[in-house]
Formats: structure tokens, sequence, C-alpha cells
């Protein structure tokens, strides 16, 4: 598998060490990696460009909700220094740049099909290679097949009776087009209220003649206060601030020490370097707590969950946090029957706590109307626009902000066959199973990156990305050193990181309402916690462990 050999080789073009499929963030990351190591690697992606989910998701307001000095690739010092982020939280469009950027500075693209659908992927025992074929009938030979193809790619649009008769023009938020949608003079009906909504309202907001959102659950926001960062050392120094999880931090000081910075990221929970209040949210008074929830909120961002050690696990310490926001909603959205309409009752961080700027105040514009479709679902879709609680809203546009088939959706799209004939489907068909959500039983040579059953989405995903790449990256250099032809998870390995995992989740908050988490927006998809809740520091230990051990709780065949 060295480069060494395939020089010696005369091999079909199509014959390569390793397929990603995905040239996001991860795809990204592993191409680099495993040519450095001297692996022959295709990319392929069903995209026109890479940058995975900041390609597709391209809505009005769209960026990320990790501050973006976190929120980039830590592997290259020189890369860290170099690049300039602009905003305090990177729009869409800058993340984009940034992706080019590095696929252009690794030269990257040279690897890398893109427009090209992987279709199915099948493994032949006999030869320990997986044959995957393309959307255009292609064969591609590898030794290993890796899946960078994200956690939230495939989009989900629920199934409206009449949807098809909409006359005007249906946008998702997961699939945006490439040129710029104009709504202005326009009423616009927006479905869903989750974080892509959220971003987009109060945009949408300022360009339409109306606004209709309907709303079937309400979700919790915390502000973003985001701003510009002048990296000029001498504009002023709270223009530089880059980064208020903790210490207010400049650029210049975050570049000083940026290693720093990752150090302290690695050790949290989620991945993401911030100061966390170390008490219950019960040992205090109920003043003590709004001073300290108060100061969170100023402080904005996700790590709101970080005011207390106990929200997560603590329905009453919970609660105490979710009554501030509503609070805060009912303080900032005038119409008090609108703020209740705004008002979620269920656990703060059940559903991923959505990060804004001027959601809640939206609503107090006269162009917008909050359509509350809780109670009574939206009943059609007809020519003129939306059908809900017995009237015809009419509309130029439609929007669905409707989230995706998060962990799974994209994986199962795709005809996978491991050993014996075993489809991904039967596998899964009561959840996804796997060991550290990096392998499955009965899939040998088969890798996901941030896969169902790893730490993912409750990280910052850049960490737990290269987290995976590194320990992937290490395991077949591991493999090519030792002449292991095949690596499989076992069963036994398998069925206790699903039981582990499932226990972590087990009386955990976020387990405790429907959401995507638990395959709940999806009709007939199993309820199951996907992501790993242990956390980062804890989950990383145990990768290690399994590595330095040879590859404990995975078969190697010579
Ligand atoms: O999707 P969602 P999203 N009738 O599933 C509603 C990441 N992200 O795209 O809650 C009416 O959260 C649904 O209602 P309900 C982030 O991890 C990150 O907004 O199921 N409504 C919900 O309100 C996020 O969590 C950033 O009752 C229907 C909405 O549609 C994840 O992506 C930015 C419906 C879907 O919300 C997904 O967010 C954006 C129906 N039939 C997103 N079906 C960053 O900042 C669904 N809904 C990095």
């Amino acid at each position: 598998m060295s480069s060494t050999q395939h020089t010696n080789n005369k091999r079909d073009p199509s014959d390569y060490d390793v397929l990603i499929v995905g040239a996001g963030f991860s795809g990204l990351y592993l191409l680099h990696r495993l040519r450095g190591s001297g692996f022959r690697v295709r990319v392929v992606d069903r995209a026109s460009d890479v940058g995975g989910t900041w390609y597709w998701n391209r809505y009005p307001g769209a960026r990320c909700d990790v501050e973006s000095m976190q929120y980039a690739y830590s592997f290259c010092p020189e890369l860290e220094q170099e690049w300039v982020w602009t905003e305090k939280y990177a729009t869409q469009p800058e993340i984009l740049r940034y992706a080019h950027h590095v696929a252009e500075r690794f030269d990257l693209r040279r690897d890398i099909e893109l427009n090209t659908t992987i279709t199915s992927a099948v493994f032949d025992e006999s030869k320990h290679r997986w044959l995957a074929e393309t959307s255009d009938g292609r064969a591609i030979s590898v030794g290993f097949c890796i899946m960078a193809t994200g956690c939230l790619s495939t989009t989900n649009t629920p199934k409206f009776e009449g949807q098809e008769s909409f006359a005007g023009p249906v946008y998702h938020t997961g699939e945006w087009p490439h040129k710029a949608v104009d709504f202005t003079g326009q009423k616009v009906g927006v479905i869903g209220t989750g974080s892509s909504a959220i971003q987009a309202i109060p945009l949408i907001a300022e360009q339409a003649e109306h606004l209709y959102v309907f709303q079937r659950t309400p979700h919790y926001t915390v502000p973003a206060w985001n701003r510009m960062l002048e990296s000029d050392p001498a504009s002023s120094e709270s223009g530089r601030k880059a980064y208020g999880y903790d210490a207010d931090l400049t650029i210049e000081e975050i570049k000083a020490d940026y290693a720093g910075l990752r150090k302290r990221a690695r050790k949290m929970f989620n991945a993401l370097a911030f100061i966390p209040n170390r008490n219950s949210a019960l040992e205090v008074d109920a003043f003590e707590r709004q001073v300290e929830y108060e100061e969170f909120w100023q402080r904005g961002g996700v790590v709101f969950l970080g005011a207390y050690t106990d929200l997560a696990k603590s329905l009453e310490a919970n609660e105490t946090a979710a009554e501030f926001v509503r609070q805060k909603i009912r303080q900032i959205v005038k119409d008090p029957v609108v703020a209740e309409t705004l008002v979620p009752t269920y656990t703060i961080g059940c559903k991923r706590l959505a990060v804004d700027t001027n959601y809640y105040e939206t609503y107090n514009r006269s162009n917008v109307t909050l359509v509350d479709v809780g109670q009574s679902p939206i009943q059609r879709i007809t020519q003129q626009g939306i059908y809900a609680l017995d009237q015809e809203f009419n509309l130029d546009s439609l929007i669905m902000a409707t989230g995706f088939d998060a962990m799974t959706g994209t994986l199962l799209k795709i005809d996978i066959r491991g050993r014996d004939g075993l489809t991904l489907k039967e596998k899964w068909a009561e959840g996804p199973k796997g060991y550290l959500g990096l392998g499955i039983s009965g899939f040998p040579n088969f890798f996901m990156i941030t896969g169902p059953g790893s730490p993912s989405v409750l990280t910052n995903m850049m960490q737990s990305i290269e987290q995976h790449v590194d320990w992937v990256v290490a395991c077949l250099e591991y493999l090519r050193t030792h002449n292991i032809a095949a690596i499989e998870a076992t069963q036994s390995a398998e069925d206790d990181w699903v039981a582990h995992n499932d226990a972590m989740a087990d009386d955990h908050m976020r387990n405790s309402c429907s959401s995507w988490y638990v395959g709940g927006n999806i009709e007939g998809k199993p309820r199951v916690f996907m992501p790993y809740v242990g956390g980062f520091p804890l989950y990383v230990e145990k990768c290690d462990e399994v590595a330095a051990q040879d590859y404990l709780g995975f078969t190697l065949t010579p």
C-alpha cells in the first residue's frame, strides 16, 4: 500500500487504496492526511464543489454557531496563522471560502471527483476489497471505504397533501439555490423553527412584504452577539476581540497561543474552549442564578448550557435555565399571545440550542405572523399557499426549514453491503449500531467519520473530525505496517459500545424530547439517541486505549 508499491504496480486507474465519500471538512482533511501517508486516495462528492454542509446550506443568515476562531482546523499552525476570520461567527460564504482555501493550499482538488454520487458499495470478502458504484455506472475498487458523508447532509421534506400544486417556488434551507433569492415584495411562508429557520427568519422578514412562520414546536435560542472582527492591531481592542466564551481574547492573543486554546477545548465535554460554571444550579439561590444566567446570556452562544453543571442531568436544574429563557422571550416579544406561542415548555438543550441574531425581536415586526400549527398540523398545501387552522395563507414563495434525516440518512441512501451480503439497512433496522461510531461489525475495512455512536454533533465538529481522521489514518498505517488485510469491529465490542451509549443517554436531558438526535423528526425512524453523550474527553480516551491495545475490539485478518 505504500506509494512505492503503487509506482511498481500497474493498477487500473479506478483502483485505489481508499475511497472517501464526501468532500466536506472530514473528506478534505482525510485526503490530506492519507495522501501524506502514501495511500492512493479517491474522494467523491455529489456536489459540484467542495465544502460539504457549507456548500449546500446557503440560506439567508446561514452561519456557524461556533465562534470562527474555534470552528477551524487545528492540524496546520501556518493555516491557523494565515487565515483571517472577519466575523466572530463566520457566515456560510466565508466558511466556504475557507474550505476552498484549504483545498487549494494543500493541492487537494486533483484527487477529488465532484458531481459524483456513490450509489452502492459492496465488500468482496475473497479480495478484502470494496467495490463502489457511481450513479453514472462507473466502478471504483478500493481496500478501504470511508464515509465522510456528514451528519446533516440528507434533507427532510415532510409530505404535505397537495404539495405539488403550489404555484410558486419551494426552497429547502439545506439545498438552497446558488444564486441570491430575492423576496422583495413577496408573501413568504417558512415551515419550521429550528436552527436554520431561526437564522433565516430575521433576514427574510427584512426583505419580504409579509412573512408567515409556521411553527410546530417552539425552539430555545440564545443571542450570538455577533460582531465584525478587525485583525488590524491598530484597531480598537473591542473590535479585535474574537473569543468571548471565557476571557475576551483578541485575535492576536489567540494566534499567539492557538495551541493553548485547542488544548483547553479538547478537555471540554463539547470540545469547545470555554469556562463553565462548576456549581450546581440547585446549590445557589434564585437571585444568584438569575445573575449567572444573565452573564451567560450576555456572553451568548451555545455555551449558555454551561451556566451550571447539572443542566443536562437534573430536570429541576434544567427548568431554572429554561425559565430564564422563557422570561427573556416574554420581555423581548411585545405581543403577549405571540410571546406565549414562542415559549418552549420542554427541557432546554434537548433539541439543539440555537444561536440567533434578532430572532425573537423579529416577531415585533408588523410584517411577520406566527402561525401556531403545534396543536393542529398544516392541513395541506394549495396552489396559492398553505391551508392551516382552517384558513388559507396566500404565499408567493415557500421555504422548508424542515431539517435533515440526521446521522443515518445519507449512509442508508447508499446500498452498502458488508460480509455475507448483509446490507446496512438490515443491520440498522432498529437504529444505528457500531463500535465507537467508527466501525461496524459485519462491515470490514469500512469507517465512518463522526458516525452515530461518536460525540460528533454534540461537539465542535472541527475537533471531532480531526480526532476521527487522525485515529483512522493511524489505524490504516498500523494495518499497512503489520500486513493486515482486513479490520472489522467484533460483535461483542459493538454490543458493549451500543449498550454504553444507550446507558449514557438514558436519563440525559438531550434524550428527553423528540428531536433529530433521536430520529424523532423522520416518520418510522427507530428512536435511538444517536450521538455519544458521554463527552469528548472520555470518548477520546476510549479511542486512544483501543488503538494502544492493537485495536482492541476489532478483528484483524492478516
Ligand atoms: O432542522 P431542525 P434545522 N410540519 O430539525 C419543523 C444544524 N444547524 O435545519 O420541532 C411543521 O432543527 C420542526 O418542527 P418540530 C444544527 O445542528 C447548524 O433547523 O419537529 N413543522 C422544526 O421546527 C441543527 O440542530 C447551524 O416540531 C415541521 C423544523 O421543521 C440542525 O442543523 C445552522 C414539520 C426543523 O428543525 C438542524 O437544524 C443551522 C411538519 N410536518 C442548522 N416537519 C449552525 O449554526 C418538520 N418541521 C452551525
